[in-house]
């Protein structure tokens, strides 16, 4: 008789820790990429880099750079995103209600957008270097259910919203309009936008609530890895074009990401950092 040796961990009822199974992304922390060609490294870390060379010279390029930060101050706000006994990054709870939002003190961002648009899987790659800390994904939308509270020490909170649209939870505006609109920590919203299809009327809708509301917010233009150059290009002028022209509390700098890819990740961390006041930027002559 052939007697197969499993690992350990494998055989029936041993335990597995799957938290110990979770590997850190190899690209999920800045220092990895110093070893990939200078030009991947740009795209990685300024997005709009890449594209930069597709568009006319006539198209004025000074929005799209507002928040350039150095690789230094990139450095330092990724040490946020590790977990230590002394900073710990915590799921802290779920809320389907006001009344069971916790009353924290420390600043907040949340990510709102369509059902599908990739809103968990940005939080996940934010929280790469940390794996422990789980974040459901999935393909079927309207996964997320409630809202969700993850802790990044006593720095900041970061919140995972249900997504708007097609398969939303039937709750989602007595959900999430009260948190927007009363929530006194709150300092940023993140509005996600797909890069393939860009701006559809359910996004136009939150868009016009977020002005309603005045509280800042950002537009993040994701999934950037899918869609071609031509696409993305077209689809982010348009989302420029309309936040130039009827907005007033958003940043005019939209920012592209993959979070399977990693682009515009570090960017990303460095801007919830430099807007929770939790690193003061040191170079920002590009800025
Ligand atoms: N190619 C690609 N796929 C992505 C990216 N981000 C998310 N996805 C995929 O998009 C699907 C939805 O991702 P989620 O992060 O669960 O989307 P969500 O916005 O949280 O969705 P709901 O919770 O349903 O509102 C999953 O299949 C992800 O793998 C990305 O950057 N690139
Ligand atoms: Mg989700």
């Amino acid at each position: 008789m052939i007697c197969l040796q499993l690992p350990l961990w494998l055989q029936p009822g041993a335990h597995v820790c799957t938290t110990a199974l979770r590997s850190i992304h190899k690209l999920a922390s800045l220092q990895k990429t110093k070893t990939l060609p200078p030009k991947k490294v740009q795209s990685l870390l300024y997005p709009f880099s890449e594209l930069e060379a597709y568009l006319d010279r006539s198209v004025d390029r000074t929005q799209f750079q507002l928040f350039h930060p150095s690789i230094e101050d990139m450095f330092e706000a990724e040490k946020l995103f590790y977990s230590s006994p002394s900073h710990k990054i915590n799921y802290y709870i779920s809320a389907e209600r006001m009344e069971h939002v916790p009353a924290l003190k420390q600043p907040e961002v949340c990510f709102i957008g369509r059902s599908n648009v990739g809103k968990s899987s940005l939080i996940k790659a934010l929280f790469s270097l940390t794996p422990e800390v789980e974040v459901r994904v999935s393909k079927t939308p309207g996964h997320t259910k409630k809202m969700n509270f993850f802790t990044v020490g006593k720095a900041f909170t970061m919140v995972d919203m249900p997504g708007y649209g097609h398969k939303a939870p039937s709750d989602f505006v007595d959900m999430v309009e009260p948190y927007l609109f009363t929530r006194k920590n709150l300092l940023r919203t993140f509005l996600l936008v797909d890069g393939s299809v860009g701006l559809q009327k359910a996004d136009l809708i939150a868009l016009e609530m977020c002005e309603e509301i005045r509280c800042p917010y950002v537009m993040v233009v994701t999934k950037i890895d899918k869609c071609g150059h031509g696409s993305l290009l077209t689809n982010l002028l348009n989302l420029q074009d309309v936040v130039k022209t009827q907005t007033t509390s958003c940043f005019p700098q939209p920012f592209l990401v993959s979070s399977h890819q990693f682009s515009g990740i570090y960017l990303l961390r460095c801007f919830i950092a430099h807007v929770t006041g939790s690193i003061r930027l040191k170079d920002t002559s590009q800025s």
